[in-house]
């Protein structure tokens, strides 16, 4: 009898808990409170996109906008990620945000979250795990985008077999699964040329680095570069023009870019980038909306991919990137 009353005790305390838990006691709407949330970035420097999300979710989740934003900076280290989220359930925030560095290890610390009644919302980056552990996901297409960009390979090397060489993001981030698989497919199935393959962290050092190696071991034979952001592809150019080769155009080494920042858009223009795809980092608004949504009892869309498009070196305009909010 004792325990039973002692279940039913908890059972009434625990609904309290997560009533309290999943909508914040008071929200940033009417009683002035300021949301908390924790924000897992995964490298908050490791590229020119990640600089333009990181300030894109800042500037949406400010105090005048009624948001108290926690930045754990993960330096690409999945491990501590998954601790610095385990420290925002600590901590009892309202909501967390992760970019997930890498698609595993999610499950025991979602688990966490869910049980501590934290709404969980995935920006940008995709994890493996069951989507009752997150409210939902905001980000591009990676798996598309590699789809536009293997799209234009096919037509610039029409009827031939091109070697490519291929500088992979970090190993692991959804946004390197999915670009890397769009392009082994293409491989497979037109019978092209892989020469090399390695991830160049998303940095222009790193990938300039490795590039110049498959410039000494491969010289003229590399038809194609195939860069999964604008650092790497920007690395590599660097590394191309300081060994005399031709870069882009429509006779030079042919050069795949991702993310189409401003600063890449002009180096398309100019030619040394044939194909750009765009993947949007101001998802700051869309994740301070979501919260809101979910704080006046509405339900997000599990998945919301932003719209995204591509940029060639034959068809951009500088007005085209002068209208460009990044
Ligand atoms: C893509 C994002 C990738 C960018 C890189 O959405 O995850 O991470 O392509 C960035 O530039 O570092």
């Amino acid at each position: 009898m004792k325990r039973l009353i002692a279940i039913l005790l908890v059972v009434v305390m625990a609904i309290g808990l997560v009533a309290c838990g999943s909508t914040p006691a008071t929200t940033g709407g009417n009683s002035g409170k300021l949301i908390k949330v924790g924000f897992a970035q995964c490298k908050a420097d490791e590229s020119d996109w990640r600089k333009a999300n990181t300030k894109s979710v800042q500037e949406a989740l400010s105090k005048e906008n009624g948001f108290e934003l926690i930045l754990a900076d993960s330096n690409n280290d999945a491990a501590k990620q998954v601790a610095d989220v385990q420290g925002f359930i600590d901590q009892e925030v309202d909501y967390i945000i992760i970019a997930a560095v890498n698609v595993d290890g999610w499950d025991t610390v979602l688990g966490n979250a869910k049980k501590a009644g934290i709404p969980v919302i995935l920006m940008d980056r995709t994890i493996n795990a069951s989507e009752d552990l997150y409210v939902c996901w905001v980000g591009g297409g990676f798996y598309n985008e590699g789809v536009k960009a293997t799209d234009w390979i096919a037509k610039r090397f029409a009827g031939k077999k091109p070697n490519i060489v291929h500088l992979q993001g970090q190993l692991g981030a959804s946004a390197q699964v999915g670009r890397t698989q769009a392009l082994e497919e293409a491989i497979s199935k037109n019978g092209w040329n892989l020469l090399a393959q390695q991830t160049g962290e998303w940095s222009t050092d790193t990938a300039k680095e490795i590039m110049a190696s498959w410039i000494q071991q491969y010289g003229d034979k590399i038809d194609c570069v195939y860069a999964e952001n604008d650092n790497m592809a920007d690395g590599a150019i660097q590394a191309l023009e300081e060994a005399g080769k031709k870069v882009g155009g429509d006779d030079g080494v042919a050069i795949i870019s991702f993310d189409a920042n401003k600063a890449y858009l002009q180096m398309t223009l100019e030619g040394k980038i044939n194909c750009n795809v765009e993947c949007n980092p101001l998802l700051g608004p869309k994740v301070a909306e979501i919260i809101k949504k979910i704080e006046g009892g509405g339900q997000p869309a599990k998945k919301e991919s932003i719209d995204e498009t591509a940029f060639y070196y034959d068809t951009i305009t500088q007005e085209i990137i002068d209208k460009r909010p990044y």
